[in-house]
């Protein structure tokens, strides 16, 4: 997309207010091999400045020994699915219709030359693994635990888990493209929120910070899609182009002029502090410039939808479809626009909407 990256100078904007960080205590209590999160209340100007600009801050939301135990597990867990998530970048490139060539790839090194061989030579982003919830009780407990702060700062009385995914940003990667995160879903709402939870401190863009870069404002720009459908979001070509005075360059090209307020970022983030951002709110983050194997950047993100979201009928031909393998197995058990009951995408809030909150509900599906 057509905003440039910023590396060093971002603005460093931290929306939360001195009254609101004063009562901001979290709680965590293991019980068994559940974990019990108990997070602070989202203050009143964290939903204003979440409405209004299409994100916000939490800051010390989660308590660090917990993430740093996660960290631990996940990376053990990404380390046996490493070829698992290369074989997604190949997919993401050739797309949904040639699923052989994904199965020619039986090592890294394969998918790597496959990848070469498809001309794609720049560094890869981060390498990305979904769902880590269906196998880790931890990460269960802490997406079932933020679906009230979900609910609350989407103003839905009720929310549903859509998906989460570990964003392995290692040494060397590359910048993650200006991109919203909703063309990627089934979905046909607007209410859906992601809260990204780095699992390493991060310093600030000048020192390396891969933290996300907001662009304040662009979930509420109604208009952008709205007059300029952008080819690669519709797969369809924009007629406009045959109407007077209409050039090529599309306005998605010139997100810069569009957008003059500054990006915004959090950084430096401590662990436990937490970015969120609506489903539609344009974000990126720069490339991992820091020298050192220990310098990967670890972050989880968990996103939600409102309850009553419905998937659309040609989730399968229109979108971007780079998240498709997180979510197909599930879009192929749900008839389009009516009410979703799935063990893959459950309801976590309100707990008394809850169906599949234990082992006991055995009608279900399994979960991977
Ligand atoms: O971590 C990153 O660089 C990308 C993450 C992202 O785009 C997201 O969580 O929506």
């Amino acid at each position: 997309m057509g905003l440039h990256q910023v590396n060093n100078t971002n603005t460093n904007s931290d929306n939360t207010g001195a009254a609101e960080k004063a009562t901001t205590t979290t709680t965590t209590t293991t019980t068994g091999s559940t974990t019990k999160f108990g997070f602070p209340d989202i203050g009143l100007q964290t939903q204003l400045d979440y409405a209004r600009n299409g994100h916000s801050v939490l800051r010390n939301f989660i308590t660090d020994d917990k993430l740093t135990n996660l960290r631990m597990i996940l990376q053990d867990l990404a380390s046996d699915e490493e070829l698992k998530a290369w074989k997604q970048k190949v997919d993401v490139v050739v797309g949904n219709t040639k699923d052989d060539v994904v199965n020619t790839c039986h090592s890294v090194e394969d998918c790597q030359k496959t990848l070469q061989d498809l001309g794609v030579t720049a560094s890869l982003p981060f390498l990305q693994y979904f769902n880590t919830w269906r196998k880790i009780p931890a990460v269960r407990d802490l997406a079932f635990a933020l679906g009230e702060s979900a609910s609350t700062l989407l103003d839905v009385p009720t929310v549903r888990l859509y998906q989460d995914a570990i964003f392995w940003k290692r040494v060397k990667d590359g910048p993650t493209p200006w991109h919203v995160d909703a063309k990627m879903t089934p979905f046909d709402t607007s209410n859906m929120i992601t809260f990204w939870i780095p699992l390493d401190k991060i310093p600030y863009p000048k020192d390396g910070g891969t933290a996300l870069i907001f662009c304040p404002k662009s979930h509420v720009d109604f208009a952008l899609p709205y007059w300029n459908p952008a080819p690669e979001v519709n797969n369809v070509n924009n007629n406009n182009n045959n109407m007077k005075g209409a050039t090529t360059s599309s306005e998605w090209d010139r997100l810069d002029e569009r957008y003059p307020t500054k990006d915004v970022n959090y950084m430096p983030m401590n662990l436990g502090d937490v970015t969120i951002h609506s489903g539609w709110t344009l974000h990126c983050s720069n490339g991992n410039d820091r020298e050192g194997s220990h310098n990967d950047r670890i972050a989880l993100a968990i996103s939600f939808v409102d309850g009553d979201a419905e998937i659309r009928p040609d989730w399968q031909i229109i979108g971007d479809d780079e998240d498709r393998w997180s979510y197909q197995d599930w879009c192929k058990d749900v008839t389009p626009r009516t009410k979703i009951s799935h063990k893959l995408v459950p309801i976590v809030w309100p707990p008394s909407l809850r169906e599949n909150d234990d082992d006991s509900n055995n009608n279900s599906k399994n979960m991977v």
